[in-house]
């Protein structure tokens, strides 16, 4: 182990991560992946989307619980509310590193897809006891399991065990399933790019979990009562 470096999808500089955050998600996945996936095929985990679907939708009352002045964003001084009630410990560069991860469109708050894709980031990089019971507390345990389907999803993925999937990682898992369908390449290619945002080749598990949020219908412009105004922001 540890002596194949240089396969083929090597991105032609080395990987900085972009922040210690970044390189702590890396470590965690790394961690978790030593002990395998649950997931056998790509379907599979499409075959949990419902479901997953389902838990994202039970975020939205925490997500309202937190946003203490209800303007659907949750703002750095909220967040912090939110580590201190579930008892959750986070350096004051933690809480900003997370917050400028998960805020993506820069506007200083956190969405409600944006909420998801931090609580997810939050369980994989706290899973000692303490935290676990904190967020049990929390009526969080569906979530749990849910955000813990998507890390091993995400393992799935990574054959190479590096903390990114690869395209060459994305269409190796999508053709196991599609025996030799001609579209499965093509799904594939389309599938990563929507995943990877930034363009550079390779998709992180921040990019990963975003496009999971859009995947099951969970989308920024997520106010129920205005899907056409939505549009035009485009
Ligand atoms: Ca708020
Ligand atoms: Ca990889
Ligand atoms: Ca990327």
């Amino acid at each position: 182990m540890g002596g194949v470096i240089g396969k083929a999808d090597t991105p032609k500089k080395a990987w900085v991560p972009e922040s210690k955050l970044e390189a702590k998600m890396v470590e965690a996945l790394q961690r978790r992946a030593s002990g395998g996936s649950k997931m056998k095929s790509f379907n599979s985990i499409i075959l949990k989307f419902p479901k997953i679907d389902k838990s994202f939708q039970k975020c939205k009352s925490i997500f309202e619980q937190f946003d203490e002045d209800s303007n659907h964003v949750i703002d750095k001084e909220e967040l912090r509310h939110c580590f201190n009630k579930l008892e959750i410990s986070f350096s004051e560069e933690e809480i900003n590193d997370l917050f400028e991860a998960c805020d993506i469109n820069d506007d200083m708050g956190i969405k409600f897809n944006e909420f998801i894709v931090l609580l997810c980031l939050v369980h994989l990089l706290k899973d000692d006891p303490a935290a676990q019971l904190a967020k049990a507390k929390m009526g969080m345990p569906d979530l749990e399991t849910t955000f813990e389907t998507l890390v091993d999803a995400f393992v799935f993925l990574d054959k190479n065990k590096d903390g990114h999937v690869s395209k060459s990682e994305m269409v190796d898992a999508i053709n196991e399933t599609a025996s030799g369908e001609r579209s499965s390449g093509q799904i594939a290619m389309k599938r990563f790019e929507e995943m990877d945002w930034d363009k550079n080749g390779m998709v992180n598990f921040k990019e990963f979990l975003f496009a999971f949020t859009r995947w099951v219908g969970i989308d920024e412009m997520d106010d129920e009562d205005d899907d056409e105004a939505g549009e035009e922001k485009a």
